[in-house]
């Protein structure tokens, strides 16, 4: 394991792979940066780095998609922020992550002090227009300040500290709203809170060292500290510092940090923001509790990291998809589930999961009985209630290859008996399709699609693939590989 300690590190090691577009041309935070952003998801360019923000005092900078796609380095960014080597293949990167559950849990380290402590601005002095929050997408609901940010929140008995993602929007000088849903722990823990009639406290953490927003994003089980997680798969406790005005700690590697409190009682209006199912609905929003900062502080030219949420592939489905990924394979091999894989895929932003079984336990036709024990466990996971569509397929299948997906789903998937309803389940009310009755609830249906052999298919009558990999002997293979440039060819 590398471990990147900090941004500015992540940045400078992003750079030998030309995976940084320093731009120093003056940019307005008002959608000109969250549609260059944008663009760089969608062309898979390198990550842009603002230098120079319009209205912004200079030093303040923006680093764009984070963890990003490239084109040149495919999925770089998110193996170097999980510590692993740049060319780490995805399931690797969910089997490292699934195994961190395995490792005795570290608790973070408390040290003195950090530069996040560099600039301090308590009460009155707060002004969060200081900040370069970008307005990213036209019809959001406001300057998202936090899209990658890791907010703090500890339960009213101090036993729970939860590190998570939201999304967090400005409303004013020392105000904000963000996304506290109920079933995610912000949510559950502020319950917590309200029923006492108390106001929470909170820190939102931007910039850390890249591994956090990994597991800040991941459903961990209900009362895990994700910072014991972390520093148990790194090997090492994160450092943390104090906060001001809050009993609180954060990284402290931290860029920005704001400290404050939930309101009990008074709301905002929250949203809407451009989602990670690729669309902006007006129907995404929500009343919010009021955050109320009571202190902002920051290293000396803080970079603030942004995500532009949107069609796929941004760090919604990188980071999102790929942790809930490791937490669906880990919670199935609890169960004793003969799961060989999980992914989500990253085109289906989030709505798919793709299942693979080892042979040996799909053979014989046992197919329709792993489908109905998979939709018992999905049915009591929270990371299941994330992904509606899930494919369940032989472990030949590679899932993180879009093309043998693809191929796969459409030839062994029978229409009439294989596909799965399970009606009425716990699903995030985020899930693009539902109506507007199952947002509500948080329910709706889950299908899952058996590509699993049938009963009339036993491992030695089943069809062979018909590919080069497949079908010709290994030694034919190795010759034609062997003599690939003899026969005239350019490299493959
Ligand atoms: C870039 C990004 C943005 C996210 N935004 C939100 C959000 O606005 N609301 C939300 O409930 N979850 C959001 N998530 C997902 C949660 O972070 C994830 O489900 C996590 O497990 C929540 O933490 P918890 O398990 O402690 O509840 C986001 C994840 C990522 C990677
Ligand atoms: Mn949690």
């Amino acid at each position: 394991m590398t471990r990147l300690k900090s941004l500015p590190e992540y940045i400078a090691r992003l750079k030998t792979l030309g995976e940084i577009q320093e731009i120093d041309v003056e940019v307005d935070w008002n959608l000109e940066m969250g549609a260059i952003i944008r663009r760089c998801c969608e062309l898979q360019a390198p990550a842009p780095l603002f230098n120079r923000i319009k209205g912004i005092e200079p030093g303040f900078r923006v680093l764009g998609a984070p963890a990003g796609l490239s084109r040149r380095n495919g999925l770089a960014r998110v193996a170097l922020s999980l510590g692993l080597p740049a060319t780490t293949a995805v399931c690797d990167m969910i089997e490292t992550l699934a195994a961190a559950h395995g490792k005795p849990p570290i608790p973070p380290r408390r040290i003195a002090t950090s530069p996040c402590k560099e600039h301090k601005c308590l009460g009155a002095d707060v002004n969060l227009a200081r900040l370069p929050a970008p307005l990213i997408h036209e019809g959001d609901g406001g300057r998202y300040l936090n899209t990658w940010g890791t907010i703090i929140v500890r339960t009213p008995d101090g036993r729970w500290t939860n590190w998570s993602i939201t999304r967090i929007m400005v409303t004013g000088r020392d105000t904000m709203a963000g996304g506290v849903i109920p079933r995610q722990h912000l949510g559950m823990i502020y319950a917590q809170w309200k029923a006492l009639g108390r106001a929470m406290p909170f820190a939102l953490a931007m910039g850390t060292e890249p591994v956090i927003p990994f597991v800040a994003g991941m459903p961990l089980d209900d009362n895990v500290n994700e910072a014991d997680f972390i520093g148990g798969y790194l090997g090492e406790p994160v450092d943390v510092v104090d906060c001001e005005t809050v009993d609180l700690q954060v990284p402290a590697t931290s860029e920005i940090v704001l400290e404050g409190t939930l309101s009990a009682t008074e709301t905002v209006w929250e949203g809407p923001m451009g989602e990670y199912s690729g669309y902006l609905s007006p129907k995404g929003g929500m009343p919010s509790p009021v955050f109320q900062v009571s202190a902002m502080t920051f290293r000396d030219q803080p970079i603030l990291p942004v995500v532009a949420a949107g069609e796929p592939v941004e760090e919604n489905h990188t980071c999102w998809g790929l942790a809930v990924s490791a937490q669906i394979l880990w919670e199935l091999r609890q169960q004793h589930f003969p799961v060989a894989s999980c992914f989500i895929p990253f085109q289906s932003a989030a709505h798919w999961l793709v299942v693979t079984v080892k042979r040996s336990a799909s053979a014989g036709g046992r197919g329709e009985e792993l489908v109905h024990e998979l939709a018992r466990i999905l049915s009591l996971s929270r990371a299941g209630s994330f992904v509606p569509k899930v494919l369940l397929m032989d472990e030949d299948i590679d899932p993180a290859n879009l093309d043998e997906l693809l191929w796969a789903f459409a030839t062994r998937n029978h229409p009439e008996r294989g596909q799965f309803l399970f009606h009425d389940q716990k699903l995030l009310p985020l899930v693009a399709f539902l109506t507007d009755d199952e947002r509500k609830a948080g329910r709706g249906a889950r299908v899952i699609y058996n590509c699993l052999p049938s009963a009339d298919c036993p491992p030695d009558r089943l069809p062979r693939r018909s590919s080069f990999r497949h079908l010709w002997p290994k030694e034919i293979q190795d010759k034609v590989t062997r003599n690939w440039k003899r026969y005239g060819f350019s490299e493959p």
